[in-house]
C-alpha cells in the first residue's frame, strides 16, 4: 500500500491518494468524518476551523460503500479558497526560509501554502481508511494529549478503549485528566494573552496487534523506525518515543526489559515497557508511542526576521493561526500510526481482498497461539 497527499491550504482542497488498498473493506463514511472533525477541534485552535467543515468525498476506488481494490482518491474541499497575498517575511520555526532557499523563491507563500498543517486532513482521511481495514481484525486505535506547556496529565496505564474514547472526545483538550486539562487551558489562555503559542505531547495506543509485524531483517523494514518516521513527519513534531522511550536510557536493564513467563502454557510478559515493539517487530502487546510538538511558528507578537525582498530586518509574518494544536496533532498521530501498521499488516498477510487477508491472518494466528507447534 502506498499513500500520498496533495493540495494547498487555500487551494481547492486537500487530497489523499491511497494505492494498493485491498478490495472488500466496507467504508464507513461517518467514521472518516468523525476523525476529520476531531482533527479540526481542540481548545486553542484558530479561526480557520470555524470556516471549514472537513468532509471526505471519495472520488474513486469504492463502489456501493465497499473498496474495489482500485486506487482510492479522497477530496476534502476547502471552503476558504483564495489567492493569498505574497509575503517576504519568513517565520522562525516555519518552512518559510528553508523553502525559500530550496526553491529560490522569495515569496514564502509558495512554500507555506503546501507546508501548512492543513495537509494533515489528507493523512487523517487515509488513516481512517486504514483503521477501518484493521478494525476487521479487532485492531483499535486511540490517542490523547498527555502534556501541554509543561502541564502533565495523569493517565492510567490500562483502560477500556471505548470508555477512554468517550472521555477524550468529550474533553476540550482530548485528555483524560480533568484537573490537568483546566491547567492546560490556563496556559493556552496565557499564551493567547501574551500573543504566543504553546506545544505539548500526545500518546498513541494500538491494541490487538498481532506479533510479527515489521521485520528485524532489514533496517528500512523495522516498524519502530517507520512509525517514528511517520510521526516525525507531522508538521511541528520534534520528538518521538516508543514505550519507555528516553526514560529507558536512565534505568538499568532489569528495570527496562519485560520478562517472559509461561502462564497456562502460553507465553506472557510481566510488563509492557517496550511499548509493543522489539527488534523492529510487534510483540503482540499494546503499542505505546508518544510525540512532542513544538509551539506553532506563527506568533501574533512576531519574532525577528529578515525581509527577503528588501533584505532589511523586519518582524516575521503575522497571520491567522492556532495558539495550540496539540489535540489536533494527536488525531494526526493516530492516523499516521494506523497507516504504518496497515502497511506492515498487508506486507505480512498480503492479499488483494479482505477474504484472502483474513485466511492468511487466521492461519498465522493459529500458529502463534499454539506455542508448542513452533517452539522446540
Ligand atoms: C490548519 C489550517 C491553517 C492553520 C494551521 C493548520 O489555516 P489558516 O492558515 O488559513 O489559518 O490554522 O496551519 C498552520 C499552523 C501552519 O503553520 O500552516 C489546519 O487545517 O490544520
Amino acid at each position: 500500500m502506498r499513500f500520498f497527499t496533495a493540495g494547498e491550504s487555500h487551494g481547492s482542497g486537500i487530497f489523499a491518494f491511497v494505492d494498493g488498498f485491498p478490495a472488500g473493506v466496507r467504508i464507513d463514511q461517518a467514521y472518516i468524518n468523525n476523525l476529520l472533525k476531531l482533527r479540526q477541534g481542540g481548545y486553542g485552535r484558530g479561526g480557520r476551523q470555524k470556516i471549514e467543515r472537513d468532509e471526505a468525498v471519495i472520488l474513486s476506488g469504492v463502489r456501493f460503500g465497499i473498496t474495489t481494490g482500485a486506487p482510492i482518491l479522497i477530496a476534502i474541499w476547502n471552503k476558504d479558497q483564495r489567492e493569498i497575498k505574497e509575503s517576504y517575511l519568513p517565520r522562525p520555526g516555519h518552512a518559510d526560509l528553508a523553502g525559500a532557499f530550496k526553491y529560490g523563491i522569495k515569496d514564502t507563500r509558495f512554500i507555506s501554502e503546501r507546508a501548512s498543517a492543513r495537509e494533515t486532513a489528507g493523512r487523517v482521511a487515509a488513516g481512517a481508511l486504514c483503521e477501518l481495514l484493521l478494525k476487521e481484525f479487532s485492531i483499535e486505535f486511540l490517542s490523547f494529549v498527555i502534556e501541554i506547556g509543561g502541564v502533565r496529565a495523569k493517565v492510567p496505564q490500562e483502560f477500556d478503549y471505548d470508555q477512554m474514547r468517550k472521555i477524550i472526545e468529550n474533553s476540550e483538550l482530548y485528555t483524560p485528566d480533568k484537573e490537568a486539562e483546566q491547567k492546560m487551558k490556563e496556559i493556552i489562555d496565557l499564551a493567547r494573552r501574551k500573543k504566543d503559542t504553546v506545544g505539548g505531547i500526545f500518546e498513541v495506543r494500538v491494541k490487538n496487534v498481532p506479533p510479527g509485524l515489521g521485520s528485524c531483517a532489514q533496517w528500512d523494514m523495522r516498524l519502530d523506525g517507520k512509525i517514528a518516521g511517520a510521526l516525525m513527519s507531522i508538521q511541528a513534531i520534534k520528538g518521538v518515543e516508543i514505550g519507555l522511550g528516553f526514560e529507558s536510557a536512565r534505568r538499568f536493564g532489569s528495570q527496562v526489559h519485560d520478562e517472559i513467563i509461561l502462564q497456562d502454557g502460553k507465553i506472557k510478559r510481566t510488563s509492557n515497557r517496550a511499548g509493543g515493539i522489539e527488534g523492529g517487530m510487534t510483540n503482540g502487546h499494546e503499542i505505546v508511542v508518544r510525540a512532542a510538538m513544538k509551539p506553532i511558528a506563527t506568533l501574533y507578537a512576531p519574532l525577528r526576521s529578515v525581509n527577503l525582498k528588501s533584505l532589511e530586518e523586519e518582524p516575521a509574518l503575522v497571520d491567522r493561526s492556532d495558539i495550540c494544536a496539540v489535540p489536533a496533532a494527536s488525531v494526526v498521530g493516530r492516523a499516521v500510526t494506523a497507516i504504518e501498521i496497515a502497511k506492515a499488516f498487508l506486507e505480512k498477510f498480503g492479499g488483494d481482498s479482505l477474504d484472502e487477508i483474513r485466511k492468511n491472518y487466521e492461519n498465522y494466528m493459529k500458529r502463534v497461539e499454539n506455542v508448542k507447534s513452533w517452539i522446540g
